[in-house]
């Protein structure tokens, strides 16, 4: 049987934790002493009831500890080149298999000069993904100098478009900024479902769950989702918030309630 991200749904909906950010985007940017650490996170995602956990393989061998299902990052890069972005394949779909991952996530830069070679590489790890039982989720990040604005509501559904068409099971795309343009996004991904992917802290509680809202008016899927939720001072307190949007329907207001400040 063909896999699904049904590991990953609740009532239809998901919540994923990422954490792929010290090799994107390096330690010193991104972390605090607390999040510098694996352990951190796992006991975010478990008590936080994320429906799945997100990294690379070198954390996943080290630090998983089976208690959110897990996917596994199989390419990445690091923030140091200069140039026309690519991520390339740094583990095998059968090691993810083997540290427990039920799905296995690729990132797609597309409009990058390089976007054959990840295309190309995408559509053989995502065969290799479904003939060992793995969903594959393609992170589309449209990027490059052939890319002015990569949150345009029409560049955003042409990612979630090509998600799709290349045989993704889910997609992770930035918000386009409304409700109203990310439907047609949502539409564009038919039957792939779509994730919105967190982006930096945002300046707010309250900015950040009208985004979630948003996307779920929209008819997506969730989030895949991690500085708001680590970087925060309460991270389960987000969680929390987050669950209420995501799997119970409420507003963002009643949202807020869920932080005790
Ligand atoms: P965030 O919620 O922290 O943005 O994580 C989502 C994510 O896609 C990570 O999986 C990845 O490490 C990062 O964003 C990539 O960020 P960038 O947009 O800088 O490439």
């Amino acid at each position: 049987m063909k896999p699904t991200m049904a590991p990953f749904l609740r009532k239809g909906k998901g919540i994923l934790l990422a954490y792929d950010q010290g090799l994107e985007h390096g330690p010193s940017k991104d972390f605090n002493e607390k999040s510098v650490d694996p352990e951190y996170i796992l006991e975010i995602a478990a008590k936080g009831k994320f429906t799945g956990l997100i990294f690379q393989k070198g954390v996943a061998e080290k630090y998983y500890d089976g208690k959110t299902p897990l996917v596994i990052k199989v390419n990445g890069k690091t923030s140091l080149p200069k140039g026309e972005p690519i991520a390339s394949q740094i583990c095998s779909v059968k090691q993810a298999k083997a540290l427990g991952a039920k799905a296995v996530g690729y990132t797609i830069y597309l409009g990058s000069a390089h976007e054959n070679l990840m295309l190309q590489e995408f559509g053989r790890i995502q065969q290799e993904a479904h003939e060992t039982g793995l969903a594959a989720i393609a992170w589309i990040y449209p990027r490059g100098e052939a890319v002015p604005n990569d949150t345009a509501p029409e560049i955003i559904a042409y990612a979630a478009r090509a998600g799709l068409e290349a045989g993704a099971d889910a997609v992770k795309i930035k918000y386009t900024g409304d409700s109203e343009t990310f439907k047609w996004a949502v539409k564009s991904a038919g039957a792939a479902k779509v994730f919105m992917s967190g982006g930096p802290k945002a300046p707010t509680d309250d900015a950040f769950l009208k985004q979630v809202k948003g996307v779920i008016d929209a008819g997506g899927t969730g989030l895949a989702v991690g500085r708001n939720v680590w970087q925060h001072d309460r991270p389960l307190e987000m969680a929390a918030a987050l669950r209420e949007i995501i799997f119970n329907g409420q507003t963002v207001e009643t949202a807020l309630k869920k932080f005790s400040r």
